[in-house]
């Protein structure tokens, strides 16, 4: 009977001390958005994401009573992301379509869109007819695109794919393209900020509908519930219209700096200061931590790959051959993309880079690793092992210090490559030195200058390395 009242008070006391505490805990979502892609979502000179769906969906968050964590990467990307389960929902400038309708849920639009066709100002393509031959340019994955495509087989040009807007807009601006595809409100405001491009088709857009916020057909309901009501309420107290007039009406120098901040090098360095540090920061730890478990993991893969036993060797053969073999782009959207809609585990971008890096990596150095093993004299091993010293005893002692020793320059090579693979990892939306790069000039149109900063900077710190190596290597000698 005791017992029963004991179990009673002890329920009693549980329920109390969960149940407010699971009120009070607020939802939490991941969110995807596309980088670039002003006035809805691009960097400010801070590093901060802003634009009329930043400050919406923080308004909708606040109203609603959930957070959520923004993740900021191509279109496709972020696009993939929600339809794979991997992220919760999508903002990102997405033309509600019949075709996407499949895949997601929409919220009621927030803001009407049409397609432009763009070329460079003053060019001398005239009407789309005058394309015949030649390039356009269009972002991979979206309702501009689709339009375009098909359009090509009509007016015979040929077509290159960009993961983003302003990669895309630069393409077109310096002649590579003769022109481009993409939304209206999107390019007006690049066009008013000082992209010298020209739309052709300002009083009759291509039909795109309206942008809606998404999630996974079926999935997160709450979540939509919740954009919808909180949307409906800040169109309803004016503040969203606030937003949208907070940018459309803004110069891009209130987010970029001014003029003259971004009209030399020197100025693009001291207004982007803080963005620059983060990035060469991000690519510091991924090379660092991609570098030394990449060679642990590549040593062991050299070590099975001399074993005694041919199936361990097989073994080593066989990793080394796949991760080799697959380009580091494929391996990182696989990891990245790929897996966890299969798994239902979600890996932050920053392991998803590590993971990649550590694989690809590991490979290349498992094969230079294994060769400089073998390299070392099979003679040695055998008058190792002729003194009475067992396999493991022999390789620590006599062939791992003299293999390793030759390795050190294959090594030093690697580390330097690490280094620059990490760039390849902006592509799943780590903000790394190349992927703020995008960034900066998303939002100053200083490709020439930005490039030159960044391509600077990755020199001296690869120089940096290069010095640390040889001095270890000295060392070791
Ligand atoms: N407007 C594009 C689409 O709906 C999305 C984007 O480029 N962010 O496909």
């Amino acid at each position: 009977m005791f017992k029963k009242y004991l179990l009673g008070l002890v329920a009693l006391v549980a329920l109390l001390t969960f149940v407010p505490t699971a009120k009070a805990a607020e939802p939490h979502y991941i969110i995807t958005t596309d980088a670039t892609y002003a006035p809805f979502t691009f960097q400010d000179k801070n590093n901060n994401y802003v634009g009329i769906e930043q400050d919406t969906m923080a308004a909708v968050a606040k109203r609603e009573g959930f957070t959520y964590t923004m993740r900021p990467m191509s279109f496709n990307s972020a696009a993939q992301l929600v339809s794979n389960g991997q992220a919760d929902g999508i903002i990102a400038g997405m033309s509600i379509t019949p075709e996407r309708r499949e895949v997601y849920d929409f919220s009621t639009p927030y803001y009407k869109t049409g397609v432009a066709w763009i070329v460079k100002k003053h060019s001398k393509i005239k009407s789309l007819a005058d394309l015949k031959g030649q390039t356009v340019a269009l972002k991979t994955g979206t309702a501009a695109s689709e339009y375009g495509k098909s359009l090509q087989s009509k007016y015979g040009f040929k077509i290159k794919y960009f993961n983003d807007t302003d990669t895309m807009y630069n393409d077109v601006s310096v002649g590579n393209s003769a022109a481009t595809f993409e939304d209206m409100p999107v390019i007006q405001y690049a066009i008013k900020n000082g992209m010298s491009l020209t739309v052709m088709n300002a009083n009759n857009p291509g039909n795109a509908g309206s942008y809606g916020f998404a999630v996974e057909k079926g999935q997160n309901k709450a979540l939509l519930a919740s954009f919808n009501r909180g949307f409906a309420a800040i169109k309803k107290d004016g503040s969203y219209d606030k937003i949208v007039t907070k940018y459309l009406g803004a110069k891009q120098a209130t987010f970029s700096g001014s003029k003259k901040d971004n009209s030399s090098i020197l100025g693009i360095l001291k207004s982007n200061q803080n963005a620059l540090l983060k990035g060469l920061w991000q690519t510091i730890k991924l090379t660092v931590i991609a570098i030394v478990l990449a060679s642990l993991w590549g040593v062991l893969l050299g070590v099975l790959g001399i074993s005694e036993f041919k199936w361990v060797r097989g073994i080593s053969t066989t990793i080394i051959y796949l991760f080799r073999g697959l380009p580091l782009m494929v391996l990182a959207f696989f990891i990245y993309i790929g897996l966890p809609g299969v798994t239902g585990i979600k890996i932050p971008a920053f392991t998803a880079g590590i993971i990649t890096l550590i694989l690809n990596e590991g490979a290349y150095t498992g094969a230079f690793v294994r060769g400089g093993f073998e390299a070392v004299d099979r003679g040695q091993m055998e008058a190792a092992r002729s003194l009475g010293l067992p396999y493991g005893h022999a390789m620590r002692k006599v062939i791992m210090p003299q293999g390793l020793r030759i390795m050190v320059p294959s090594f030093i090579n690697q580390f330097i490559i690490t280094l620059k693979d990490t760039s390849i990892l902006s592509a799943i939306g780590l903000l790394e030195l190349t992927q703020t790069g995008t960034l900066i000039v998303a939002r100053n149109s200083q490709g020439f200058r930005v490039w030159a900063i960044i391509a600077i900077i990755y020199l001296i710190v690869i120089t940096l390395l290069t010095w640390l190596s040889n001095w270890v290597e000295n060392k070791i000698k």
